[in-house]
């Protein structure tokens, strides 16, 4: 008798439930809050630590100036960032000077090198405001650049403009202490299926500098092109350079450009990881010089999307001299410690051939100083110590990599059903590829780097990469679209701690970006999971 009024009310409860949650869910498609202010968790990836002091603010005037740390011309040309960052919008003098002492001071912003907890290490840093200023503290200047990076995001969204806005430039008072999950939080950009010039690179610099990236991989040499000047191999950069994906000019680096390119990035605190793709994905090279041919025969120029068909001559010597001449010159260019030298899809090679390739470019890297990078297969050949084995595979089986873990190999997680910036959003998305999945933002965000691979270790992590391959991205904007946001998901899974990670809590904060985007010219994804907030 009692029971069926409960079943009824109990029925009418659960529909008023899923009444609300669809009611909830359609209002994410507004956007919410136009002026809305910044708050101290707002900011992306979020900190380890983060206090809010509620009621306390400081503001950035025309008074304020910057102070950084005594004897440190680094920590100085920091602080000409941070004001080349903030007087385009405040139109505020924000004059930069050595700090008198150790200590913050009053009315200004202070980025210092002392007094930071050592555990922090040289990127971590602590950052506090008071209604008196702001003061960063860190170990090393990454440390500073880190912390500056955080206060660009509690500063209103329009701070990122280039032209004159009104304040006021109120910062939310608090404690923040962060330092990054793992050491090595990178992004990809493939320039050989197309061409992408000195300036567009700063850009994705600029724009990745934001999350505290900090190693940008380039994939300079495919089937389709040869993107640097290799002095004792000329032809592979004018000739082997001179196309890409389509009918496209192509184009490469000189070696001034590339520099550029280097310090552009370390003042940014971004090292840079060359890629020479071996032994497949070499058509470019093998065009441009028949002798690398094992028949001495050039194959025509490629501009094609298909993969796997082309490799280095494993038997003669002549691959090695070339291999010593590019990775020695690249070298002599990258003042990072990575080579590297891919090894993915080579697909017309023994097992054994590519294992003898594989091993002696591992030696010829070495051997100029410097550590590998190879695309997982590398891990089923005999691996140095050092070499770092970068996972792009779908499946959390990968008993290669596993093994090559155990034996002390670190692992950059770059799988590619959830990091790469290449795959399509939804069926929808004009641009990418399909062939790994769809890659919503929650996808891109929703896993571990750490428990994504069945029987591998944290400790075995070294971090997390992005790759954006350009078999269908021709422009700055293309990048923009398919990089952001989940540029910015991949670099909160390298950057804050795992107890910190959780879906409804990034969809606020990233959703609190887009004025910021749209402040600083980004053409993003406005994926339809993402509570956008709205320019005011
Ligand atoms: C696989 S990932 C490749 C690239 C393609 C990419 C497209 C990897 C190591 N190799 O050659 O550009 O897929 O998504």
């Amino acid at each position: 008798m009692f029971r069926r009024p409960r079943v009824a009310a109990t029925v009418a409860l659960l529909a008023v439930g899923a009444g609300l949650l669809i009611w909830k869910l359609s209002m994410r498609d507004e956007p919410t809050e136009v002026n809305r202010t910044t708050t101290i968790r707002d900011v992306v990836p979020v900190p380890a630590t983060v206090e809010p002091t509620d009621g306390v603010t400081f503001s950035i005037t025309g008074e304020t100036g910057i102070v950084t740390a005594p004897g440190s011309a680094e920590a100085a040309g920091i602080g000409e960032y941070l004001a080349g960052l903030l007087r385009p919008a405040t139109s505020y003098p924000l004059k930069v000077a050595r700090a008198a002492t150790s200590q913050g001071q009053p009315g200004q912003i202070a980025l210092l090198l002392a007094g930071a907890d050592p555990a922090l290490g040289p990127e971590g840093y602590g950052l506090d405001v008071t209604a008196a200023g702001v003061t960063i503290r860190a170990n090393a200047a990454a440390g500073l650049f880190r912390g500056v990076q955080t206060l660009r995001q509690l500063l209103p969204p329009r701070i990122e403009s280039r032209e004159v806005q009104s304040g006021p430039w109120t910062v939310p008072g608090g404690h923040i202490v962060d330092r990054p999950r793992f050491a090595y939080r990178g992004v990809m950009l493939d320039v050989a299926r197309h061409f992408f010039d000195v300036g567009d690179v700063k850009r994705l610099i600029d724009l990745a500098a934001l999350y505290k990236v900090n190693y940008l991989h380039l994939h300079l040499t495919d089937d389709q092109g040869w993107r640097v000047t290799i002095d004792s191999w000329p032809k592979l950069a004018s000739f082997g350079g001179a196309t890409e994906v389509g009918d496209g000019a192509g184009g490469h680096y000189t070696k001034d450009d590339y520099r550029q390119i280097v310090k552009y990035a370390k003042s940014h605190y971004i090292t840079v990881v060359p890629e020479v793709d071996l032994p497949g994905h070499t058509n470019a090279a093998l065009a441009s010089y028949a002798e690398l041919n094992c028949d001495g025969r050039a194959p025509e120029r490629y501009t094609g999307t298909s993969v796997g068909f082309s490799s280095l001559c494993v038997d003669k010597e002549l691959t090695y001299r070339f291999l010593d001449e590019v990775f020695g010159e690249l070298a002599a260019l990258t003042p990072g410690p990575y080579l590297h030298i891919g090894g993915d899809e080579a697909q017309t090679l023994t097992a054994d051939q590519y294992s003898t390739i594989v091993t002696r470019a591992q030696d010829i890297v070495s051997r100029h100083g410097k550590t590998a990078i190879g695309w997982n297969e590398v891990a089923g050949s005999r691996l140095l110590p050092a070499t770092v084995t970068q996972f792009w595979g779908t499946s959390p089986e990968a008993p290669e990599v596993v093994l090559a873990a155990k034996n002390g190999n670190k692992i950059i997680m770059s799988p590619a059903d959830r990091a790469y910036l290449d795959m399509k959003y939804d069926s929808a998305t004009r641009l990418g590829l399909s062939w790994a999945g769809l890659i919503e933002v929650q996808d891109a965000y929703g896993w571990d780097p750490a428990t994504y691979l069945t029987g591998v270790d944290e400790a075995a992590i070294l971090g997390v990469e992005g790759p954006l391959w350009t078999e269908t991205i021709t422009s700055v904007d293309d990048i923009e679209q398919m990089a952001f946001p989940r540029l910015a998901a991949i670099a909160e899974l390298g950057w804050s701690p795992a107890k910190t990670h959780g879906w409804a809590a990034f969809r606020d904060r990233l959703g609190a970006q887009a004025p910021r985007w749209v402040a600083l010219g980004v053409d993003f994804y406005r994926s339809p999971q993402i509570p956008w907030v709205a320019s005011g």
